[in-house]
């Protein structure tokens, strides 16, 4: 991390972890310090895939995929991933650089509907490559009537004894374009009537290879902070029946309990961003001159800088509570969207008030603080915005109270 100084790992002293994390998050400081970080040169794809090898390599890839898969105490599918460490890992790479994070997680989220439901066969037919970094995966679920409402998916599913056919649109996708296997969530249930079944009842998962005949990258979609993303066209896509993930219409459920593992990780992500912004801050503040004396001895300057390690810790609570529940077994819809929530509106502020502490060097383009702020903006609005956050914390809240 040139620039900036080392950020520490006080954190890892917290309750929350056991021995095993930090012996861990040690040998992970250590080897990304190692890395490269940011080859634009290569271009967004290749600087993708090139992670994902190297994240797969180095075995890091092996702590979110989980190869047997299990069940908690009440029956529910739960795998053997362990929250905290995918969290870490998380934090820690997005400290590096914005890509590896991303390529660690797509390979998570992707193949997270088969950690939880696959089938002993198709673990063993994707699972191991998806750990090893040969298999890029993606989790093809918004469409563009679809993003917050999930509920509202129109892709149709065509069961047959025979097969399955998939018809439709899929937007947003991370990892389209570079993916070799995509789980897409499609309408399989029709009503009595004939008509697709409405809401989230009658929703399936399917693995749909790269290659599908009838599967096409209708559009590649830059963002600010790039990173691999695609529109997606079905078109009589013939599948196996084989290829269905879990119970025909448990889909909808499959993704939700695949966001409450992922949602969590997003927190981590951003706590990254934001820890890197406030060593970023620190770092400048010291050596920046200013009216006879340091920006860092500026009172108003203390005091952001102590704004933003409130809500650095603030988020790490949250971020980590929910990790440690969901390893205990614990079902944590509220509390990761808690999380998220206020993991990803703290960093955007902690990042917004570093970028402000660097003054017109901030908005240069190519500063670290510049970058963060580019980054930080989606993961407000990825796997569930914030109003969604709010929207599930509410509920849960009500029904708790009922
Ligand atoms: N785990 C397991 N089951 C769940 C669940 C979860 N986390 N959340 C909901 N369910 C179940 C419910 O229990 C309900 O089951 P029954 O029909 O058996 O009662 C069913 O799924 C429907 O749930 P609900 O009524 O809450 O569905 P809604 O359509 O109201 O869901 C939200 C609304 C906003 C919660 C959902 O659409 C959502 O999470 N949206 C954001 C999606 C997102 O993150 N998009 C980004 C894509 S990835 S980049």
């Amino acid at each position: 991390m040139a620039g900036a100084a080392p950020i520490g790992l006080a954190h890892l002293a917290w309750p929350f972890f056991d021995p095993k994390h930090r012996e861990l998050a040690q040998r992970l400081a250590h080897w990304t310090a190692q890395q490269p970080a940011h080859e634009d040169h290569l271009g967004t794809d290749e600087q993708c895939r090139a992670w994902v090898r190297r994240l797969g390599q180095a075995g890091w890839l092996h702590h979110v995929v989980d190869l047997h898969g299990g069940e908690s105490a009440g029956g529910t599918p739960h795998s053997q991933l362990d929250t905290r460490t995918i969290c870490l890992l998380r934090e820690t790479l997005a400290q590096h650089d914005g890509l590896a994070d991303f390529a660690l997680a797509m390979q998570g989220l992707g193949s997270g509907a088969l950690s939880l439901h696959g089938t002993p066969q198709q673990r063993s037919d994707w699972l191991p490559r998806v750990a090893s970094g040969q298999c890029i995966t993606a989790f093809a679920l918004s469409e563009p009537q679809a993003g917050s409402d999930v509920a509202a998916l129109q892709c149709r599913a065509e069961e047959t004894p025979h097969g399955v056919v998939l018809n439709g649109e899929k937007t947003w996708i991370s990892n389209g374009g570079i993916a070799d296997l995509y789980v897409v969530f499609a309408r399989s249930r029709p009503t009595d009537a004939g008509a697709p079944a409405k809401g989230s009842a009658g929703i399936s998962a399917y693995l749909v290879p790269a290659d599908t005949p009838g599967l096409h990258i209708a559009e590649r979609i830059e963002l600010m902070a790039p990173h691999p993303l695609a529109r997606l066209r079905l078109e009589n896509c013939h599948l196996p029946l084989s290829h269905r993930l879990g119970q025909e219409g448990q889909g909808f459920k499959i993704a939700m309990q695949t966001l409450d593992v992922f949602r969590t990780s997003v927190a981590a992500a951003a706590l990254g961003f934001a820890r890197r912004a406030l060593a970023e801050g620190l770092h400048h503040a010291r050596r920046r001159a200013m009216f006879g004396t340091t920006l860092a001895q500026l009172p108003l300057a203390q005091a952001k800088l102590a704004d933003m390690a409130v809500q650095v810790d603030a988020a790490a609570l949250l971020t980590y509570r929910a990790a440690w529940l969901r390893d205990q077994g614990q079902t944590v819809t509220q509390e990761a969207a808690m999380a998220k929530l206020t993991a990803t509106e703290n960093a955007q502020r902690v990042i917004d008030s570093a970028l402000q502490l660097f003054g017109g060097l901030g908005v240069v383009s190519g500063q670290t603080v510049e970058r963060l702020y580019r980054e930080i903006r989606a993961l407000r609005i990825y796997e569930g915005a914030s109003e969604v956050q709010q929207l599930i914390i509410g509920r849960e809240l009500l029904r708790a109270s009922t």
